[in-house]
């Protein structure tokens, strides 16, 4: 159905942008961009929903000072959009007011998005949200502002790995280098994002990385982090992001994870590849994502979830 966001936002005075549990870069640029395009166009300024920290290298996102955390469940809104949630479950206690909103429009680009909202602005072919976005304020003549030009930057800089993974096209330059022409400042961006990590955190990191274990002749690499290891480092949820693209950017990694402790019933799983369709292995599990970076949460102990896994991956080794 063609989604056409004039109407529907003429006719909605509350409006509510969704991000996803654990933000990354692509959610929360999508969402700032979104904002400061809709206030510009209607004078309307949008609640936006976290329900996680951000992370300290976002903070420099023009206008993410004004998400928050809405806990007011009497709250009903005309319209609510989902940024980069591929799953509905991801915005968490967020999603009673996607529940009981008017109209709901829903933009991503991941594969195994089930199509959840009124409105479905889903594109799998591209890098990112923040990419979807784009091309749809071009599709309707949206002129874009220099705020929503640096969030969307952001956006496709990161989901793209800063353009390196797979999903580097063509058309994901382009709408990088338009977005350079609307005021986005590479080298600033970059640094905010890329340059900006604790002491801690780096720390972290190569501690998960030295205590990695390695299978099938080096073809699969994981790591196992501990809530106590996240402790004694002070590190944050997000603090195991990038590790499985670190794991496979060794010579011999096929597939490689993360599997982290959340509870000792809960295990989250974080992984990535070369060629491996990672996200079916994930929908074992009811996760899901890209075929080269997708995840999952287990409902059983780290050991039992590593178990399971390496099952599912098994059958991968064993043809
Ligand atoms: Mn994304």
């Amino acid at each position: 159905m063609e989604c056409n966001l004039d109407n529907i936002i003429k006719s909605s005075k509350k409006i509510l942008l969704l991000s996803h549990v654990n933000p990354d870069g692509d959610t929360l640029g999508s969402m700032c961009a979104l904002y400061s395009m809709i206030y510009k166009r209607f004078k309307i300024k949008p609640d936006m929903s976290i329900v996680s920290n951000v992370p300290f290298n976002y903070k420099f996102l023009p206008n993410i000072n004004l998400a928050q955390r809405y806990f007011d469940s009497s709250l009903v809104y005309d319209l609510v959009i989902t940024l980069d949630v591929a799953a509905i479950d991801r915005v968490r206690e967020s999603k009673i007011f996607f529940d009981k909103a008017k109209v709901t429009v829903n933009f991503d680009h991941h594969k195994t998005n089930p199509l959840y909202g009124d409105y479905n602005i889903v594109e799998s072919d591209a890098s990112s949200c923040g990419e979807v976005l784009f091309y749809y304020f071009q599709k309707y003549n949206w002129e874009i502002t220099n705020d929503a030009a640096i969030c969307l930057y952001a956006a496709i800089m990161t989901d793209t790995g800063n353009f390196r993974f797979e999903n580097t096209t063509s058309a994901a330059l382009k709408a990088a280098s338009q977005l350079v022409e609307y005021g986005a400042k590479p080298s600033v961006i970059y640094k905010n994002c890329y340059e900006t990590k604790s002491k801690n955190l780096v720390m972290f990191q190569n501690y998960c990385v030295n205590k990695a274990e390695f299978l099938y002749d080096n073809k699969v690499v994981y790591t196992t982090v501990y809530k106590k290891d996240l402790e004694k480092f002070s590190a944050g949820d997000d603090a195991t992001d990038g590790i499985a693209e670190t794991l496979r950017a060794i010579d011999t990694t096929e597939i490689s994870f993360v599997v982290k402790e959340v509870d000792s019933k809960t295990t989250k799983v974080s992984m990535r590849s070369k060629n491996v369709d990672v996200a079916k292995i994930c929908e074992m599990f009811d996760g899901g994502g890209h075929t080269y970076a997708a995840g999952c949460t287990i409902k059983s102990s780290v050991k039992d979830a590593i178990d399971k896994l390496l099952r599912e991956i098994n059958f991968e080794y064993k043809k």
